[in-house]
């Protein structure tokens, strides 16, 4: 590696874990990254095509070589494929993530899912209700079975429209209804990109973008809703609740069991496996103090917010964390899952786990979790972690955790204004908070790892911009101490004042990545109380260091849903300047937002700031010139 270490990322626990790693003879995702330099500039525009075995094809950029692939298809055609279909996978991944937790709630239903159980049976009662199903009298186990049933069907192709976009403003529907982009079957919109970007379908590369936002709505408003909604159901909505994060949660005396991944199928019942008493005991036999189960990534994310599971790191430090020789296992889900992850812990004495039907790994064993087996494969595979204690190596926990708070589901933060949004929209329309942004997304080794959400966050919070974040993002404000009862030093004085008054921090955790449908409730909650639509609000969105294609999909329904959007890394897409300029600029006259894309954050903040100051003129209230 050419790179010193503080060029990479900005936390002290990666700086002198990558040290460890580079003592260690690993080979990290930084590594990877620098063998592939110089990255192929079509496929960084989107200029290149493999849809169909006629090609590949790729568009000469400088007008010089081919301007079209062997079919016909021009610059614009192939970059709206491309992008199109990157909608497509981001979607169905969310999708089938909310698919699973579905089935989970009819099994539930079934009596056929041990271990697993309605915990929120209110927030049960409230969906039933928005679905259309009765509830009064009603075993709470049938109310469960027919929402699993009626959830299907947002799946699938039985109705005109998927059931939650209701949750949106009116005005927000008619928007999409006059466009054309009201989603329809969650599945059906993903098949339907698939189907138009087949070769020889559809070559207009605004229809396609049209579509590539229906698809992404039925993920924003259906498939991730209902992954985070039918969470709240069976594992309890999120309240405030006290964590840790970074390398130093691991613990040098305990037996140390990392979950990674996005799905709470598996990561509930892992919990509910570390807490069991008799394996806790058998720990103890082994000579360890007891089990301490911390999370990396949105399964993480998941069990920090219910039960303040600690954090152990964000996308980027899934290799390192095992270098810490800590970890007696590891299980994965799915989704941001290196390949190489288990390659490295080789290396130590840790297990690798994958646990779903359809997520192998290279070097894991796996072991398929289902909801009928569950409960019990998981207290099977935590003593495996247990007996492993005793094979440990040489350990290095690099640093002391931080503390932060999470847990701040719409629930809790309107709980935490007494029961409305009112205390909020009062503390916009005073200017003590001037508006609010949700920071996103992932981190991505082309860009210095944490430095864009760290430092964007921080000059929001300077700046009184409340900030509310999910994903990797928000491991990394964790980290960076932007979640505890200190983080308000960090604020600007109108936001330190109510956040303050209310005792919360600054910058709010809502979740993982599926979550980020929280902040669409909560900002169709403010729209709704000012009687207006989401674009009209001082809003915005960023994702300073995204890198998947989820995060593409939730960039496009936040811009679909009004919410102006800014990108740190540049997508495929400068090969279409047709496509740029209607993301960037021609978006504004269809649908109220557009993106911006900008890496560097403080830049970033500058055009946010003055988004959200252009958005409090629009509505009447004081604004101020941002410089
Ligand atoms: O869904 S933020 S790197 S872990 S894609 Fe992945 Fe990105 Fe992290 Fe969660 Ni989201
Ligand atoms: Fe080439 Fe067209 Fe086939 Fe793409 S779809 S690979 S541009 S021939």
């Amino acid at each position: 590696m050419s790179k010193h270490y503080k060029d990479i990322t900005i936390t002290e626990d990666g700086q002198l874990m990558l040290k460890k790693a580079e003592k260690d003879q690993l080979e990290t995702v930084w590594d990877r990254y620098e063998s592939q330099l110089p990255q192929c500039g079509y496929c960084e525009m989107g200029l290149s095509c493999r849809i169909c075995n006629m090609g590949p094809c790729r568009v000469d950029p400088f007008g010089e070589g081919p301007q079209k692939g062997v079919c016909g298809a021009d610059a614009d055609i192939i970059v709206a494929r491309n992008l199109g279909r990157m909608v497509a996978s981001g979607a169905a991944s969310h999708s089938d993530h909310g698919r699973d937790l579905v089935e989970v709630l009819a099994a539930v239903a079934e009596g056929k899912a041990p271990g697993y159980r309605i915990t929120d049976e209110q927030k049960l009662k409230s969906v039933a209700n928005e679905y259309g199903i009765g509830t009064e009298e009603k075993d709470i186990l049938k109310i469960a079975g027919d929402l699993a049933y009626c959830m299907q069907g947002d799946f699938g192709t039985r109705r005109k429209t998927i059931t939650l976009i209701k949750r949106a403003p009116e005005v927000r529907r008619q928007l999409w209804e006059k466009v054309g982009v009201t989603p329809r079957g969650i599945d059906r919109e993903t098949s339907e990109m698939m189907h138009r970007t087949h070769m020889g379908v559809d070559n207009g590369w605004d229809s396609l973008l049209l579509q590539a936002i229906r698809n992404a709505l039925s993920d924003g408003w259906g498939g991730s809703m209902i992954a985070t909604e039918v969470s709240d159901i069976l594992y309890g909505t999120p309240k405030p609740v006290q964590t840790w994060a970074n390398m130093g949660v691991l613990k040098a005396d305990h037996v140390n069991i990392l979950v990674h991944g996005h799905n709470p199928v598996v990561s509930e019942m892992i919990l509910l496996a570390c807490q069991d008493p008799v394996i806790v005991a058998f720990a103890k036999s082994k000579g360890a103090e007891g089990i301490n189960l911390a999370g990396l990534c949105c399964t993480g994310n998941e069990l920090l917010m219910r039960h303040g599971v600690a954090m152990a790191g964000n996308h980027l430090m899934t290799e390192l964390v095992i270098a810490t020789g800590a970890v007696e296992m590891l299980f994965a889900d799915y989704q941001c899952i290196m390949p190489s992850l288990g390659n490295i812990a080789t290396c130590y004495h840790t297990k690798m786990i994958s646990t779903s039907d359809k997520a192998h790994f290279p070097n894991m064993e796996h072991h398929e979790f289902h909801p009928d087996n569950a409960s019990e494969l998981a207290k099977t595979l935590v003593r495996k972690a247990v007996e492993n204690f005793e094979n440990r190596g040489e350990v290095y926990i690099p640093v002391e955790p931080m503390p932060a708070v999470g847990g701040f589901s719409v629930e809790a933060i309107l709980g935490a204004l007494g029961g409305t949004p009112e205390p909020l929209l009062d503390a916009i329309k005073a200017g003590k908070i001037r508006g609010a942004v949700g920071v996103v997304g992932c981190n991505n080794p082309r860009l210095k790892h944490d430095y864009g959400h760290v430092n964007l966050i921080k000059n929001l919070i300077e700046n009184d911009i409340l900030v509310v974040d999910t994903g990797c993002a928000a491991v990394a404000s964790a980290k960076a101490g932007f979640k505890n009862s200190e983080a308000l030093q960090f604020a600007g004085p109108g936001l330190k004042e109510i956040c303050g008054a209310l005792g919360v921090p600054p910058v709010l955790h809502m979740g993982s990545c599926v979550d980020n449908v929280r902040i669409l409730v909560l900002a169709s909650a403010l729209a709704d109380a000012l009687g207006t639509d989401i674009s009209a609000l001082p809003l915005a969105g960023a994702a300073p260091e995204w890198y998947s294609e989820k995060a593409i999909s939730i960039g496009v329904y936040a811009v679909a849903s009004g919410i102006y959007t800014v990108l740190g890394p540049m997508p495929p897409i400068t090969g279409s300047m047709n496509i740029v300029k209607l993301l960037t600029e021609g978006l504004n006259d269809i649908l109220g937002a557009t993106f911006a894309v900008e890496p560097d954050p403080v830049k970033a903040a500058l055009l946010i700031r003055k988004h959200i100051e252009n958005k409090r003129a629009g509505l009447g209230l004081d604004s101020r010139e941002v410089k």
